[in-house]
């Protein structure tokens, strides 16, 4: 006969569960201080949190304190700060696991706070929105709640006569969740060092001056009209258009450019080496096929780069190189490929390094990228470039080919109203109608504009072109007569030939199509 005595653990009283509870908030809060230094380090422009709550001490705490800690902590003063950061939070995680198990609502509130203090920390530089620094915050509030809401539900407080299967359960729970916090926390640290490094680098790069430079915009190439894009872009609003999921951060010293295939002499060169080849500087406007009619998938820019025919002739092009295929780095995987020929016709297609008088921004493909005037980004403007591969036309199908779009794709004719917008409220005072209009390597001769649905078309003043790679403004003077107004732009390219005006979208090679608007005039 078998009767439980007092010192059996299975009719032992569960001691309270407090401790527990506090270690539950501690692992909940580091996780959520480990997930955010991921998510921070995994996308690389969203801010770290305890590293924007440390700038923020530092720039609120009184001088004396920060003369102190310097004095006390020397270089370390920033770990220090740090590690203190860490340590309040998981005493606060403390705090919230003891009071929570019962109350959630204490969870929930002290961890979407952390959020947003956290986030508004992040926001306070000059990279990210609050929006931006948002992301990692939520995130990693939603992990530590989901993580301090397990864990409770692994501690019940067992009655008696269970066994302590929830203590096990518990250690079990802890130990993953403790684990979780350290690798997130690690390699996000990891991911975000590298990427202060690559950027460092970046900031380091002295652009070399050009032995062949550009004019300033001359004040005739821009029209000068108010909501009418410029005729240069700036890094800031160029469009942005790539299949990297995570954007690629080169380390300038692990880059290397290699120039192979059907060549005599394959070499690799590495960005130093780059710079030392003559660079030009060129305007060169870019469009994406996916532009739609009257679209923005298009900028012109000033790329400062090495002509790409050097880059070919130091490594003597064999004749039966057909197809010029550019690689991006790894991460990437992004291809494109496209007729030696246009490499080779006396074109200004660069390899680009600076844009704008700026090393390229890591959205357009620092270190290095190519521009080809007239040829649409899929198939030519490679961002990160890697390599460049001179092979046969049909050994090889660049990345967006097999997904549907022409092998071939010259950038088509087309020309934009940007003001008035379209569905605008106007008045049937006199004002300017302008846009920009583009046949890149072509140049545009001529810009058309119907005011009006059954208006004649009339030709439009044209800014000074920077080149024939260069879009153009338009502008010309409309008097509307109140009511419903339908306006359209055409342009005619440098070789006499006017675009089409029968519809098509974007797939496969570009959209066609006049640039139709309609506007709401009242009489004044
Ligand atoms: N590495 C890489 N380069 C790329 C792409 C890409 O997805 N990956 N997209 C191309 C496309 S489709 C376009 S339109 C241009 C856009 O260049 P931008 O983002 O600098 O405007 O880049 C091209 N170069
Ligand atoms: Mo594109």
């Amino acid at each position: 006969m078998t009767t439980a005595t007092a010192s059996d653990p299975v009719v032992a009283p569960v001691p309270t569960t407090w401790l527990r509870d506090g270690i539950s908030g501690v692992l909940a809060a580091a996780l959520a201080l480990g997930v955010s230094e991921f998510v921070a380090g995994a996308v690389t422009s969203l801010p770290s949190i305890v590293e924007s709550l440390g700038n923020w001490v530092i720039d609120v705490v009184p001088k004396p304190l920060k003369d102190f800690a310097i004095e006390t902590f020397g270089t370390n003063d920033k770990l220090v700060l740090a590690i203190s950061i860490v340590f309040v939070t998981l005493l606060i995680g403390f705090g919230v696991g003891v009071l929570a198990r019962k109350r959630f609502w204490i969870a929930i509130a002290v961890f979407i706070g952390f959020a947003v203090v956290g986030a508004l920390a992040g926001a306070r530089g000059p990279e990210t929105s609050l929006g931006l620094a948002l992301i990692p915050s939520g995130i990693a509030a939603l992990a530590g709640l989901a993580s301090l809401q397990w864990l409770y539900s692994l501690s019940e407080p067992s009655t008696v006569g269970e066994p302590s299967v929830s203590r096990r359960a518990f250690l079990g729970g802890a130990g993953a969740v403790l684990g979780l916090a350290a690798i997130s926390a690690t390699f996000g640290r990891s991911l975000l060092e590298r990427s202060k490094v690559v950027a460092a680098g970046r900031a380091e790069v002295v652009l070399s001056v050009a032995v062949d430079s550009v004019a300033p915009v001359p004040a005739a190439a821009e029209l000068g009209i108010p909501d009418l894009t410029p005729v240069v872009v700036s890094n800031q609003d160029f469009y942005r258009i790539d299949t990297a999921f995570t954007l690629p951060r080169i380390n300038l010293p692990e880059w290397r450019l290699k120039v192979g295939g059907r060549v005599d002499r394959p070499y690799e060169i590495d960005f130093d080496e780059l710079l030392e080849m003559d660079m030009v500087e060129r305007y060169v406007t870019l469009s994406c096929v996916s532009n739609r009619v009257g679209g923005d998938l298009i900028g012109n820019a000033k790329w400062l780069g090495v002509p790409l025919i050097d880059i070919l002739n130091r490594a003597g092009v064999r004749d039966d190189a057909e197809q010029l295929v550019g690689r991006s780095v790894d991460s990437d995987g992004f291809t494109v490929g496209f007729p030696v020929e246009v490499a080779m016709d006396g074109r200004d297609a660069l390899v680009a390094v600076g844009m704008n008088g700026e090393p390229l921004p890591f959205e357009h493909g620092f270190p290095a990228r190519l521009v080809v005037p007239g040829l649409y980004g899929y198939v030519s403007a490679t961002k990160w470039l890697a390599e460049i591969e001179l092979t046969g036309w049909d050994e090889f199908d660049a990345y967006w080919v097999p997904r549907g779009w022409s092998k071939e794709a010259p950038i088509k004719t087309q020309s934009r109203i940007d003001t008035p917008m379209r569905g605008a409220d106007i008045t049937s005072e006199e004002r300017m109608v302008a846009g920009v209009a583009w046949a890149p390597h072509r140049g545009i001769s001529v810009v058309e504009v119907q005011l009006g649905q059954n208006a004649e078309w009339t030709q439009a003043e044209l800014s000074e072109p920077l080149s024939d790679d260069t879009w153009v403004q338009w502008q010309i003077p409309w008097t509307p007569e109140p009511g419903r107004q339908l306006l359209s732009v055409r342009a005619t390219d440098g070789n006499g030939d006017t675009q089409t005006e029968e519809l098509a979208p974007p797939a496969p090679n570009g959209a066609t199509g006049y640039h139709m608007i309609g506007v709401n005039v009242a009489a004044v």
